[in-house]
């Protein structure tokens, strides 16, 4: 099981959507890549979650690491993206399916100036797979227009992503702007993203940080959420 991850984990790091993909190395080609070892490792039964927590979500950390120091460029962030967007539309069934009763209505947007979108993706299938009826904005979404959806929608829940240092403040932008609209109190504002935290959240007033959709929604559940 093990190294079916760790083959996941590497193709993506090399950017190998599936086997036509060369990645470093046209040796690779015929290889099968990250979509064909996902589908691989789902007939083995590996549980969806692992696939994600243990080899595609520390393989994009990596990359992170690696356009760190400078090793990867932006294309290359870049064809990891997709690996990990095509693979997580092969597991989106397998989080889904269920017939729940609804939890209520959830906004979620990736904040103004930040383009990430892999996270919030997976945030949304999740929470979509948990019972909430999502919408999602997509990226660079303006805090006015959080703020409007969230009122003509009524949502009980608002979930914000950010990846970028810079456009973390647009998150405390979103939440004073929702005070102003007198909305703060009918919605349970939620954020997330690699550079922001469980203090960060209690300083900009936002309701929770979830490092992940699961731990997002452990922390929903202990919440009593009003406007739903
Ligand atoms: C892929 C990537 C890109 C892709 C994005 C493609 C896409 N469609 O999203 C592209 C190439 C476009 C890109 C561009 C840039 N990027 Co970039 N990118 C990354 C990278 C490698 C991975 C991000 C990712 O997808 N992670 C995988 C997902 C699964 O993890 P995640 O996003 O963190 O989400 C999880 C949690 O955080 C959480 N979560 C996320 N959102 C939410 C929301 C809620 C409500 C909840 C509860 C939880 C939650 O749950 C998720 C699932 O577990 C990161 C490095 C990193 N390790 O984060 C850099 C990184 C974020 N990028 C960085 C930079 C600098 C840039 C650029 C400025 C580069 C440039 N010079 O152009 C541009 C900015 C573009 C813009 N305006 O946004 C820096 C940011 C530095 C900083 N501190 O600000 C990073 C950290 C790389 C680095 N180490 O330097 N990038």
């Amino acid at each position: 099981m093990a190294d079916i991850l760790g083959e996941i984990k590497k193709n993506l790091i090399a950017g190998r959507v599936d086997r036509e993909d060369e990645g470093f190395d046209e040796d690779m080609v015929g290889q099968p890549g990250v979509t064909e070892l996902v589908r691989q490792a789902l007939e083995e039964n590996i549980p969806p979650a692992d696939i994600l927590n243990e080899a595609l979500t520390p393989g994009m950390e990596e990359v992170g690491v690696l356009f760190e120091e400078g090793e990867y460029m932006v294309p290359d962030m870049l064809a990891s993206a997709e690996c990990i967007a095509e693979a997580t539309k092969i597991l989106e069934p397998y989080f889904s399916g269920q017939e729940i009763q609804s939890r209520g209505k959830f906004v979620i947007a990736t904040v103004e100036g930040d383009l990430h979108d892999v996270g919030k993706n997976i945030v949304s299938t999740i929470l979509q797979a948990s019972g909430f009826e999502v919408q999602d904005l997509g990226t660079c979404v303006k805090a006015d227009d959080i703020v409007s959806i969230v009122k003509e929608t009524k949502a009980g829940f608002l979930g914000l992503s950010a990846l970028l240092t810079s456009t973390m403040t647009h998150m405390k932008e979103t939440i004073d702007k929702l005070k102003e609209e007198g909305l703060r109190d009918q919605v349970v504002v939620c954020i997330g993203g690699a550079p922001v935290s469980e203090e960060f959240a209690q300083k900009i007033g936002a309701d929770l940080y979830g490092e992940d959709a699961f731990d997002a929604i452990n922390k929903l559940d202990k919440i009593n959420a009003p406007g739903n």
